[in-house]
């Protein structure tokens, strides 16, 4: 497949961007090669530079679940876009979104819109130390929660497909703040209460880790983690920036039946717009500016275009009653297809799937279920089955540490060509 138009783009965008990529995971420093630049997308595939067409599985790392330039979004933003692109003041339109978010996620009965699901954490971790008066947090090692300086600490998505998940520029002291337990091991979250309780403002977990490659959570950790921080006066933070509205309409609380104090949103919320979000009780969120005195503040949150494109695919959620049912039909079948082929080409891995949410781990055959155990896999051998896919037409991430995302613009017969496909790429490793 020739991609001179993708190679000259990057060689220019190197010159004026750092690493010629504006997020580093789509240098493609985790798999080799040269980055795909794309033109257009349209449903399930999108459309490079040189006219190349690609079955897309990444989504734009998850907020597209209904696919590429949905009519009805494009239409939404497009309306919205001429009534004036952004206001500085308040719409009615985020009152509307408000609404739905309430109304969908078990948790949340008052929220706060803002620009992308790093903002969402951020806040949400000030928000947590400016109620409980305490300055450490506890994340997982391998989860994700944006490039805000108290989560780049043991941090997995591009930081872990980087090789540096701390980085350089977080100072020491916040460092010192950011406690890090090992995911679906609650021992080592009580391990750290008994040395440091009094102090931890929150837990910051992935309810289904996606950062790592897709993790479920073991049976008994999300309710262990809501009882440790109610026995502490912590707070549990739930960051459902990719499960939100992704899992179910309640997001991974609601799949799971477990509630945590606060929630972070994104991605599918903004329907492919830039857009954060969080949210918790009323009691809670009355701490937030200018309700309360915890301040948090964007000269775009809230923005027209974003507001409009996530009601917009609200809405095509909520007028398809089996949306979810549907999504979740296709991702078994595109597991279950890949855990075949791996068995017919002799390649041992383990499919992980959570929904429409899933990831092929070169794992030897073992389980993946925390960040050593996502790390112990073959990445060199994932790399390869990267470009075989990518050169047969099929985009994955360029990682083995992320997600590939199945959206209401897949069928059945693009879940048939994709495992066609996947079947030749790992017959080009064994
Ligand atoms: N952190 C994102 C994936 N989990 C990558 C974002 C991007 O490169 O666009």
């Amino acid at each position: 497949m020739q991609r001179q138009r993708s190679d000259s783009a990057f060689a220019a965008a190197q010159r004026c961007i750092p690493g010629g990529v504006n997020s580093p995971v789509r240098a493609f420093g985790g798999v080799g090669g040269t980055p795909v630049f794309f033109a257009s997308g349209k449903g399930a595939f999108l459309t490079d530079l040189d006219g190349n067409r690609y079955l897309d599985f990444v989504g734009s790392w998850g907020p597209l679940i209904a696919g590429h330039a949905p009519p009805e979004v494009v239409e939404a933003v497009v309306a919205a876009a001429r009534r004036g692109t952004t206001f500085g003041a308040p719409t009615e339109a985020e009152t509307e979104l408000a609404r739905e978010i309430v109304a969908l996620v078990p948790s949340v009965k008052m929220v706060r819109l803002v620009n992308s699901g790093t903002e969402a954490t951020m806040s949400a971790v000030r928000l947590a130390r400016g109620i409980t008066g305490r300055s450490a947090i506890i994340k997982f090692a391998g989860c994700y929660h944006g490039h805000a300086d108290s989560f780049l600490i043991a941090a997995g998505s591009g930081a872990a497909t980087l090789g540096a998940p701390d980085s350089p520029g977080v100072t020491r002291g916040t460092a010192a703040d950011t406690l890090v337990a090992q995911y679906n091991n609650i021992k080592s979250v009580d391990n750290l209460f008994a040395e440091r309780g009094p102090s931890i403002a929150a837990v910051i977990v992935e309810p289904v880790a996606g950062n790592m490659g897709v993790v479920p959570p073991a049976p008994g950790f999300l309710p262990a983690l809501r009882d440790i921080t109610r026995k502490h006066g912590s707070l549990l933070i739930f960051d459902e920036v990719i499960t939100g509205f992704r899992l179910s309409a309640g997001g991974a609380q609601q799949l799971y039946n477990c509630t945590p104090d606060i929630t972070t949103l994104g991605k599918t919320i903004g329907g492919g717009l830039p857009v954060g979000a969080y949210g918790a009780s009323q009691e809670i969120m009355r701490y937030v500016a200018p309700a309360g005195a915890v301040y948090q503040a964007g000269t775009l949150s809230g923005n027209p275009l974003a507001v409009a494109a996530g009601l917009a695919t609200l809405r095509i959620i909520r007028r398809d009653p089996g949306f979810y049912e549907r999504l979740d039909r296709l991702a078994a079948r595109l597991a279950a297809g890949l855990e075949k082929n791996c068995r017919d080409t002799g390649i041992k891995a383990v499919v992980n799937r959570v929904g429409s949410m899933l990831t092929l781990f070169f794992s030897n055959g073992s389980p993946v279920f925390d960040y050593n155990s996502a790390l112990a896999c073959d990445r060199q051998a994932y790399a390869r089955y990267f470009h075989a896919s990518l050169d047969r037409g099929i985009y994955l991430a360029p990682s083995q540490f992320e997600a590939l995302f199945v959206s209401s613009a897949h069928t059945d017969e693009d879940i048939d060509i994709a495992l066609a496909k996947s079947k030749q790429a790992l017959g080009c490793l064994s």
